[in-house]
């Protein structure tokens, strides 16, 4: 725009100067004329005078043409100039026009980006608004606070003074326990060291302990198998005082168990609760040496076997099952399907059969206890 103004000014002065040039000509062309005029009225010159002057008058005209050619000529050079100035200040006005656009773009963006952060700031703003009330609210509470705790400080102060007094003083009180902590420390050592002796005692007195605890619980538990063994001998010895003082009554003893052969007759069932009376029962005859004991009875008598529970299913009194037995021949033939106690047949030369008979008949037993 420089360029372009500083052209324009020198147009102007070059216009300025050619309308003065030409003024000055037509000035002087009419002034000559005028003398001319004036001088041929005064002083009356000839027809030569006359075309002198008009040969003057067309040598300045001409003057005046060449300049105002000269001022056009500079003219049009500086508008020349100007021309390719001004194309080479639009190449540049466009170049920085786009340096300039690109730029626009790039505070567009930048002005966008800072809308963005002018958002952002305003929201953290309205955060640290809030911030500073809450902090204004601490303050006033600190200040408080700083109040309170500067009061406390004199307060320590001076409990600080009252503590140094009597640090001095358990300083003095902590060097005489120092003194007496040395002595203490060689009195633990000597005690750790009687410690472990007896703690080795202790372990060995343990050790024994243990063993003497376990040697008491297998001794205890020998008393008791003892105990309960003596309680049980003691009432099988019971049970033998009482059977001996039945020997008296015609009772044999056979093998671990007592006999007792009744010689009153009465029906199966009252003859076991004789037996049951004298504290047994009816004969169970278990093996061939008890059968061939019982020989001593002889005759015909009832002994502990029936089938009352289950037709033809033998068992003796004790729940137990037939199994040593020598039936006379046809027997047991369950007589009028009422023959469902057994009794023993023995004859002098020893030989014994059993046979069944119905449980009323009467007849004597044999008791075993
Ligand atoms: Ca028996
Ligand atoms: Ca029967
Ligand atoms: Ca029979």
């Amino acid at each position: 725009m420089d360029i372009y103004e500083n052209t324009l000014e020198c147009v102007q002065k070059d216009k300025r100067s050619l309308r003065t040039t030409f003024r000055q000509t037509r000035g002087s062309i009419e002034t000559t004329d005028q003398e001319e005029e004036a001088g041929s009225w005064i002083k009356g010159n000839t027809d030569a005078a006359d075309t002198g002057g008009r040969v003057m008058k067309l040598v300045i005209l001409g003057f005046g043409v060449l300049c105002i050619l000269q001022a056009s000529l500079n003219v049009a050079l500086r508008l020349g100039q100007s021309c390719i100035n001004l194309s080479e200040e639009i190449n540049e006005q466009q170049k920085i026009y786009s340096i300039l656009n690109m730029s626009h773009h790039n505070l567009s963006e930048e002005r966008d980006e800072l809308h963005k952060m002018y958002s952002i700031l305003m929201a953290e703003k309205k955060n640290l608004l809030e911030e500073k009330e809450e902090l204004q609210t601490i303050n006033s509470f600190l200040n408080t606070s700083h109040q309170n705790l500067s009061e406390e400080r004199d307060e320590l102060q001076r409990l600080y003074s009252v503590l140094n007094m009597s640090h001095h003083n358990l300083s003095e009180e902590r060097d005489e326990l120092q003194k007496m902590y040395s002595i203490l420390m060689a009195e633990k050592k000597s005690l750790l060291e009687e410690k472990d002796e007896l703690q080795t005692i202790n372990s060995f007195l343990n050790t024994s302990h243990q063993n003497l605890s376990e040697e008491r619980d297998e001794l205890q538990r020998l008393y008791s198998a003892l105990q309960a063994r003596y309680n049980n001998v003691d009432e099988e010895k019971n049970k033998i005082l009482a059977k001996l003082q039945k020997l008296n009554n015609n009772w044999l003893y056979f093998s671990g168990s007592f006999y007792h052969c009744s010689d009153n007759k009465r029906s199966w069932e009252d003859s076991r609760s004789f037996c049951q009376e004298q504290g047994g029962d009816l004969v169970v005859i278990n093996n061939e040496e008890e059968q061939n004991f019982l020989r001593v009875y002889g005759g015909r008598r009832w002994i502990g076997l029936s089938d009352r529970q289950t037709e033809g299913v033998w068992k003796w009194v004790d729940g137990s099952s037939l199994t040593l037995s020598s039936w006379l021949s046809g027997e047991p033939n369950d007589g009028n399907g009422n023959e469902d106690c057994g009794e023993i047949l023995m004859r002098d030369n020893g030989d014994w059969k059993l046979n069944d008979l119905s449980c009323n008949n009467e007849q004597s037993c044999i008791c075993e206890m």
